[in-house]
């Protein structure tokens, strides 16, 4: 006879792309950081994500949270993300999500609550319908203009900033088009550069890989946004969102160009033209505290179920 596991999830979307969080069923690390639990989930529990993520239960898309009780007082829940390839720094339109599936659960209500993640604390304003903006962690641009060369490309210029994940920040120009139609150009392109990094040895400043691309053009109706973007995300899926921590990257690489003030409003678009609206604060440490203001959707409350005679019970690896 065979043993079945079943883990809780509620699914939801932010701007398109979709945030699974795992609200039962999971092992549990009573009195552990959301830093200490992703360690324990990575080296002994990562079936989780697998099982959550991966096909045939999820797709490379899905961008997975671990909830956990927090471990600061003034915190309403843990929080840690993880994906097709492994576990992410930060999260912001899974933050976004997160606050909205908390709120869909009664477990908050409309109004400003803190939670607790690797990169730090976040805060989460709650506005109902859906909308939440996100104090997302200080965010700061770590070099300007790093050539890289990229085969096929030539030499790509880009920023490396910081905004809860490392990015490379590239205007498309005359590389590329930032159009839905030239999806697999895009993922190439990007992909490219992402691996020219790697061979080059270009990190973030804590030698952290630079494991997000961002790429901007020309927004598609200025009216709506100020500038459009494609991100490339670790495990090679695109962010059908703006990308909240890119955006939070954006935001700090404009400011230290004399381009963002405090008060400033950012409208970023994403690749389905989804927009996030970003703002700033200037940090007494240098570079910025974003605002990260976009809207989620709940789409299931489920329960996938893992039967351990199943050869894919931890997805399709
Ligand atoms: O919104 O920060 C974000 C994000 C990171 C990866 C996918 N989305």
């Amino acid at each position: 006879m065979s043993n079945l596991r079943r883990l809780q999830v509620i699914d939801s979307h932010t701007g398109g792309e979709p945030t699974r969080v795992v609200v039962g069923g999971a092992p549990e690390f009573a009195g552990r950081t959301p830093s200490e639990i992703r360690e324990l989930l990575q080296s002994d529990h990562d079936w989780v994500r697998s099982a959550c993520i991966l096909e045939p239960r999820g797709h490379e898309a899905i961008v997975g949270a671990y909830l956990s009780e927090p471990t600061l007082d003034d915190c309403v829940a843990g929080v840690l993300f993880f994906n097709n390839v492994g576990y992410l720094n930060g999260c912001v339109h899974g933050t976004i999500g997160l606050a909205v599936t908390l709120a869909h659960l009664g477990r908050i209500g409309p109004g400003v609550h803190k939670v607790e993640a690797p990169t730090g604390v976040l805060s989460v304003e709650v506005t109902g319908h859906g909308e939440v903006t996100v104090q997302n962690v200080r965010s700061y641009r770590y070099q300007k203009n790093v050539p890289v060369h990229v085969p096929g490309y030539a030499e790509v210029l880009g920023d490396i900033a910081w905004g809860g994940n490392w990015f490379f920040l590239v205007e498309a120009g005359t590389h590329i088009d930032i159009n839905i139609t030239n999806l697999d150009k895009l993922t190439q392109f990007s992909e490219a550069i992402r691996d020219s990094l790697v061979k080059a040895g270009i990190t973030g400043e804590d030698g952290g890989e630079i494991d997000h691309i961002e790429v901007f053009g020309p927004p598609m109706n200025p009216a709506q946004a100020d500038s459009k973007n494609f991100v490339l995300c670790p495990g090679g899926a695109y962010d059908r969102s703006p990308c909240g921590t890119g955006t939070s990257a954006k935001l700090a690489c404009l400011h230290a160009d004399g381009k963002l003030r405090p008060g400033d409003i950012w409208r970023q678009a994403g690749i389905l033209d989804t927009v996030f609206i970003g703002s700033i604060e200037e940090s007494a440490k240098g570079g910025i505290l974003p605002t990260i203001k976009g809207s989620a959707f709940i789409t299931a409350e489920s329960e996938l179920i893992i039967d351990d005679a199943d050869p894919f019970q931890h997805g399709i690896v």
